[in-house]
């Protein structure tokens, strides 16, 4: 068996694969460092941007360089040890695709994205076989990073991230667990990330409600087109939040892998998650949300990955979620409200 060489490879260089690739390597004994590019025009980029990341934070600019890359290939070759995956929601299938054949059962995944069921979609596209399948971790960040192009961003809203096992529904850890902890420990040991690791069952209900969080927050911002801290100004807005939030508490305690949880009535509670909606949209008040960054820029959003992710647990259940449904279309038709009342 090969010694374990620690080496991390980072495949997704938006703002938050800069962020965790750059933190990784301010470490006073930096781990070796793998950026995968998909495209050759990345690495055009990559050389034009002195083969640097900058982060700016608070007006200082810190930079890190000793990276290797890699233009993503189906013939290139070597084990993948730990993946760092911080692509878009929308594209990690074909991401992961196409580095499908340099994972193993040893290997440790870590997915970075927002919304959920992306470890599910992944597991029956990419790894259906349990014997084959790496070993996942999840993580939920709430640090606010732009762009300002390639490899260059601005970590604007220090915050933290939380990593932990990531269980599928109904089933056990998949691949080899006991390999993940030198990922975590990197990780946790970042300064510039503050992260902590939880257990797998405290990271569901972490998950769970930042998904309400941005179920909430992000397609309302698109609707109304306006900044976070605008939202719920406006009383018509919080009683249209507190019908989606119903949908949304009551799919959320019928869930199969939350209903035995001790915690659940109170955690999921209509009230309780209203409070937390309202506490992160007063500190992130003058954020444009990612989702209203995405429409503004043309891009697809992720709302089928958050929104719709409560849509379809609920169909599931049998819990209907016609206010979801409808927000869903609304943001698709990319519809624009007017409102004039506040509270
Ligand atoms: O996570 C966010 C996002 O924009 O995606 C929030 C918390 C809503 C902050 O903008």
């Amino acid at each position: 068996m090969s010694a374990s060489s620690g080496r991390i490879h980072v495949l997704g260089l938006g703002n938050l694969g800069r962020l965790f690739a750059h933190e990784l390597a301010l470490q006073p004994k930096p781990p070796a460092i793998t950026l995968l590019l998909h495209r050759q025009g990345l690495l055009d980029e990559w050389e034009a941007a002195g083969e640097k990341i900058e982060i700016t934070t608070d007006g200082v600019v810190s930079s890190s360089s000793n990276y290797d890359v890699e233009l993503v290939s189906q013939t290139q070759e070597g084990v993948i040890e730990s993946l760092i995956v911080a692509t878009k929601t929308l594209n990690t299938v074909k991401a992961l695709s196409s580095v499908r054949h340099r994972l193993t059962y040893n290997s440790t995944v870590l997915f970075t994205q927002n919304g959920m069921g992306t470890v599910e979609e992944v597991t029956s596209a990419v790894f259906p076989s349990p014997s084959t399948r790496p070993h996942y971790l999840k993580s939920i960040t709430s640090h606010g990073v732009y762009s300002l192009g390639p490899f260059r961003s601005v970590h604007a809203g220090l915050a933290n991230v939380t990593i932990g096992r990531a269980i599928l529904p109904g089933q056990s850890d998949t691949g080899n667990p006991s390999k993940s902890k030198s990922l975590i420990d990197r990780i946790v040991s970042s300064p510039g990330l503050a992260a902590r690791e939880v257990d797998p069952q405290e990271l569901i209900r972490l998950q769970i409600e930042k998904l309400v969080v941005n179920a909430m927050i992000n397609p309302l911002t698109v609707i109304f087109d306006c900044k976070n801290g605008v939202l719920f100004n406006r009383a018509s807005i919080v009683y249209l939040m507190r019908l989606l939030l119903a949908e949304a508490s009551q799919v959320i305690q019928s869930l199969p892998e939350l209903r035995d949880d001790p915690e659940i009535a109170s955690r999921f509670s209509t009230q309780n998650l209203e409070t937390i909606v309202l506490d992160v949209a007063e500190k992130t008040a003058q954020n444009t949300s990612s989702m209203l960054q995405d429409v503004r820029a043309g891009r697809a959003t992720e709302i089928d990955y958050i929104n719709g992710y409560i849509v379809k647990r609920g169909k599931e259940q049998g819990v209907e979620c016609n206010m979801n449904e409808k927000l869903i279309q609304l943001v698709k038709e990319g519809k624009v409200i007017e409102v004039e009342d506040t509270k």
